[in-house]
C-alpha cells in the first residue's frame, strides 16, 4: 500500500509535536489571519471568587485537543454520515492574549484586541478561557458588527451588576452583555443551585430579556425545544462555562455545581443551534486543569469545541 496519500510523510501521532489547538497552524501576527476559524487563548483568572486556576485552561484544552488531531481528512461521524471539519475548513491558533497580572483592564483590552483581529479577518472567533470574565471583552469586540443573541451554558447566572466596585469579575459577564445595545437577548441554560447572583439578579435578567432554564427544565424540554426558544433569525454568540456540565464528568473547574449536563445534552443543543442559527462567536471558559488529574475536563472541552465547529461549518456548506 506504499504510496497511498495518507501513509506518506510523518505519522505525527497526537502526542507528537507542539500543542496548538487541534495541532493547527500557529499565527503569531494578528494582522495576517487568513482562516475560517481562529482560536485565541485568554489565560486570565483574576476574576474568580473561589478557586483560581483557569489561567491554565488554554494550555489544558490545547493539549487535550491534540487527541482529535489525527490526519487531515476530517472527522467522519457514522451516526450523521457526515465528515466534519474537512480540510477545506481552515483553522488557525493565534496564541494567547497577553495577560498583565493584577491589571484586569489591560488584560481584558488585550483579549478584545485579539477578538477584533479575528473578526476583522472574517474568521469565527473561538476563545478559550480563562475565567468567565473574559467573555466581557469578547462581547465588547462585537460592537458595531450587528445585533447578537447570547446562548450561555453555565451553572451560574453571572448577572451581578456590581459589588464592592467590582464590575468585571466572573460573576458579572452576562449583566455586562445584557447592557450592550447590540445584545438583543440572552438564553441562559443549566442555571442551578446557590451562586453569586441573588434574586434581584434573576429579576433584572428577565427584565433585560433573558430566558433562564435550569438543567432539569432544559432536560424536560429536550435540546431542540431549548434552541427553538431562541428568536428565529438571531445571530448567536455561544458562551460555554464548563461548570454547566456535571462535575462527575467535568471536575476541573473553580466552582463545580452538582446536577449539571452530560455530554450529549449540550452537544445536541449545539447541533440544533448550528442548523437553525448563524453562530458568530464562541468562548469556552473556566477549565482549571489542575483540579482534574485525569485530564477529562480538558478533553470534554476540546471535544465539545471541535464537534461544535464541525456542526457550524457543515451547516455553512463546507464539505
Ligand atoms: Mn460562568
Amino acid at each position: 500500500m506504499a504510496g497511498h496519500g495518507y501513509q506518506d510523510g510523518r505519522l505525527d501521532l497526537p502526542f507528537v509535536g507542539i500543542s496548538t489547538f487541534g495541532k493547527r497552524p500557529y499565527v503569531s501576527d494578528w494582522s495576517t489571519i487568513d482562516a475560517d476559524i481562529a482560536i485565541l487563548g485568554a489565560p486570565f483568572d483574576f476574576g474568580t471568587q473561589w478557586r483560581a486556576g483557569a489561567r491554565f485552561g488554554p494550555r489544558g484544552v490545547r493539549e487535550a485537543s491534540t487527541l482529535f488531531s489525527f490526519g487531515h481528512a476530517g472527522a467522519y461521524d457514522h451516526e450523521d454520515d457526515v465528515t466534519y471539519l474537512p480540510g477545506s475548513v481552515r483553522i488557525v491558533d493565534i496564541g494567547d492574549a497577553d495577560i498583565v497580572h493584577t491589571d484586569t483592564s489591560k488584560s481584558h483590552a488585550n483579549i478584545e484586541t485579539g477578538v477584533r483581529a479575528i473578526l476583522d479577518a472574517g474568521a469565527l472567533p473561538v476563545v478559550i478561557g480563562g475565567d468567565h470574565s473574559i467573555n466581557i471583552p469578547c462581547i465588547e469586540a462585537f460592537e458595531g458588527r450587528g445585533d447578537i443573541h447570547i446562548l450561555q451554558i453555565d451553572a451560574h447566572l453571572d448577572f451581578v451588576d456590581e459589588r464592592h466596585g467590582v464590575t468585571r469579575g466572573h460573576g458579572n459577564p452576562m449583566r455586562r452583555a445584557a447592557e450592550k445595545p447590540y445584545v438583543t437577548g440572552l438564553t441562559q441554560v443549566g442555571i442551578r443551585n446557590v451562586s453569586s447572583t441573588a434574586k434581584e439578579g434573576y429579576d433584572a435578567a428577565r427584565a433585560m430579556g433573558s430566558d433562564i432554564l435550569s438543567v432539569r427544565q432544559a432536560r424536560n424540554l429536550g435540546p431542540q425545544t431549548v434552541i427553538d426558544r431562541i428568536p428565529q433569525g438571531a445571530r448567536v454568540y455561544v458562551t460555554v462555562d464548563i461548570d454547566g456540565f456535571c462535575p462527575s464528568i467535568a471536575p476541573g473547574t473553580g466552582t463545580p455545581s452538582h446536577g449539571g449536563f452530560l455530554y450529549y445534552e449540550v452537544l445536541e443543543m449545539m447541533q440544533a443551534l448550528a442548523r437553525r442559527h448563524e453562530v458568530v462567536g464562541i468562548d469556552l471558559v473556566e477549565v482549571a486543569p489542575d483540579y482534574d488529574p485525569t485530564g477529562s475536563t480538558s478533553i470534554l472541552a476540546a471535544q465539545l469545541l471541535l464537534n461544535t465547529l464541525g456542526f457550524i461549518f457543515h451547516a455553512r456548506g463546507f464539505s
